[in-house]
């Protein structure tokens, strides 16, 4: 489906599918879940998802001739400790807009994790007093004119690269990926899990499964806490990204999110998930983070506690990195 499509390479290729045979026991042996690990698909910053939406954007940055990367997130952002990194590979300037979308106090949570990194890798991050919101952003727009104002020339990447143009594609290319790895395999996953916030992660996997008749098994974990907003931009960004690859029609009921795990808001976990980081972290010795993997996981075990997928299933854990902010909420897990 991406063949006309350019791609700068970004990860180191194919990401490794493995079976969680502890955590799968643990919740009763009757469900298989499998991972498949985006979160070590790159040495760039400690890699994640947003480095397969990037890898399609890249080759239109080049184009375009821009020598500043412009983006936005919160505080914790890994996007834009991706985009961080892809500046600095590229040697380009890279300009951060860092947004207050948690209410959250650990003291140092502006100084560790996804913001050090940025910091790290030469990124200007400046820190704006706005809350949560995954719309297209003023501070971000006034960002894109100041460094034109300052005589530079901005390339503009959205939050979580999800409503540029080509944000669809690289989860398009899970879905082939995975498909690839099944033929291997022997079998096929009857179910994925995704944790969708901006959603060109999850509207690119319902394009790529809906090849196969798959796109309602692509599970949607939604951690935004606005799940409406999220699943309109999901529905948005996949009819867009469809169009774009020649696929077939997309519907709003190809796009399954469920809301219930998201709570109490946007990056702050509840009880249950700090329960579900601990456990993938001790069974598996896998990492989650509060505000992405470990709602996705919490979401996970839920589902197979309460039956939700029929016995005998395999389900596919898509794990898209996020780790580093744990370091923001180390008050959290002072104890383990
Ligand atoms: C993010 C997003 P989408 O935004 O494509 O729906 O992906 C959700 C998601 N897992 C899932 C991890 C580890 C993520 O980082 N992160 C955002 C960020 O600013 O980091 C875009 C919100």
């Amino acid at each position: 489906m991406l063949e006309k499509f350019e791609r700068y390479p970004l990860t180191f290729g194919p990401t490794p599918i493995e079976p969680l045979k502890r955590l799968s026991a643990h919740l009763g042996g009757e469900v298989e879940i499998w991972a498949k690990r985006d979160d070590c698909n790159s040495g760039l910053a400690y890699g994640g998802n947003k480095l397969r939406k990037l890898e399609y954007i890249v080759p239109d940055v080049l184009k375009s001739g821009a020598d500043t990367l412009v983006s936005i997130g919160g505080v914790q952002s890994n996007h834009t400790r991706m985009v961080a990194a892809v500046a600095a590979k590229l040697g380009l300037k890279c300009r951060l807009i860092q947004e207050a979308w948690v209410p959250h106090e650990d003291a140092v949570y502006d100084r560790v994790g996804n913001i050090l990194l940025s910091r790290l890798m030469g990124a200007q991050a400046q820190l704006v007093d706005e809350g949560f919101d995954i719309g297209i952003r003023e501070s971000w727009t006034r960002a894109l004119r100041e460094v034109e104002a300052e005589g530079g020339k901005p390339y503009a990447i959205p939050a979580g690269a999800s409503v540029h143009r080509y944000g669809g594609l690289g989860y398009v290319g899970f879905a082939e990926e995975v498909r690839a790895q099944e033929a291997d395999l022997g079998f096929a996953f009857d179910y994925v899990i995704v944790c969708t916030v901006t959603g060109s992660t999850h509207a690119g996997m319902v394009v790529g499964f809906s090849a196969d008749g798959r796109a309602r098994k692509v599970i949607g974990i939604d951690a935004s806490c606005t799940p409406r907003q999220t699943k309109a931009q999901v529905l948005d960004i996949a009819r867009n990204t469809a169009a774009l690859v020649e696929a077939g029609e997309i519907t709003e009921d190809d796009v399954v999110l469920n809301a219930d795990y998201a709570y109490p808001v946007y990056g702050v976990p509840s009880k249950e998930t700090v329960e579900a980081i601990r456990l993938s972290a001790r069974l598996e010795g896998m990492i989650t983070d509060p505000v992405y993997e470990g709602k996705s996981m919490q979401g996970l075990i839920d589902l197979v506690g309460k039956g939700f997928f029929p016995k005998g299933s395999r389900v596919l854990y898509a794990h898209l990195g996020g780790a580093p902010a744990l370091n923001g909420y180390s008050y959290t897990f002072r104890n383990g």
